[in-house]
């Protein structure tokens, strides 16, 4: 079963978004298998987002992400990669399609709510960067034979 690694963002946080995107995930029938709130150091924040670090935003991007606090998660379904970035839309919110967690909640590019691995080599670099063994939860739920 596939797992992605998801963050609600600083911005997410003081908005109290955390709770209405968990509730999108339950809803369409992913499997939370780890959550933690915590703040970041600035190095797991420059190990976070490493493939960035010659853009010009990343001196901006560490300092937003480690700002405040962040809602990490690791969720786990069917082909959860691909559909949590669809569910969270377009990186820059003002091209997210409205439905979709940033095109619904964000505005600028540089506070867009949340964060998701981006593939398969992705989400197993960021689920180990953020979890250990033990903060991960290996269960069955009845109604995923419905899901
Ligand atoms: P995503 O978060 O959709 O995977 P990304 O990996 O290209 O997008 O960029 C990581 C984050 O960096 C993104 O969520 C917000 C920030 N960012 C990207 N492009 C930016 C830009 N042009 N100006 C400011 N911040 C930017
Ligand atoms: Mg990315």
């Amino acid at each position: 079963m596939e797992r992605t690694y998801l963050m609600v963002k600083p911005d997410g946080v003081q908005r109290n978004l955390i709770g209405e995107i968990v509730s999108r995930f339950e809803k369409k029938g992913f499997t939370l298998v780890g959550a933690k709130l915590m703040t970041l150091s600035k190095e797991l924040a420059e190990t976070h987002y490493g493939e960035h670090k010659e853009r010009p935003f990343f001196g901006e991007l560490v300092s937003f992400i480690t700002s405040g606090p962040v809602f990490a998660m690791v969720w786990e379904g069917e082909n959860v990669i691909s559909t949590a970035r669809s569910m969270m839309g377009q990186t820059n919110p003002a091209e997210a399609a409205p439905g979709t967690i940033r095109g619904d909640y964000g505005v600028q590019v540089s506070m867009n709510v949340i964060h998701g691995s981006d593939s398969q080599a992705s989400a197993e670099r960021e689920i180990s960067l953020f979890f250990n063994e033990q903060e991960l939860n290996n269960y069955e739920k009845e109604v995923n034979k419905w899901v």
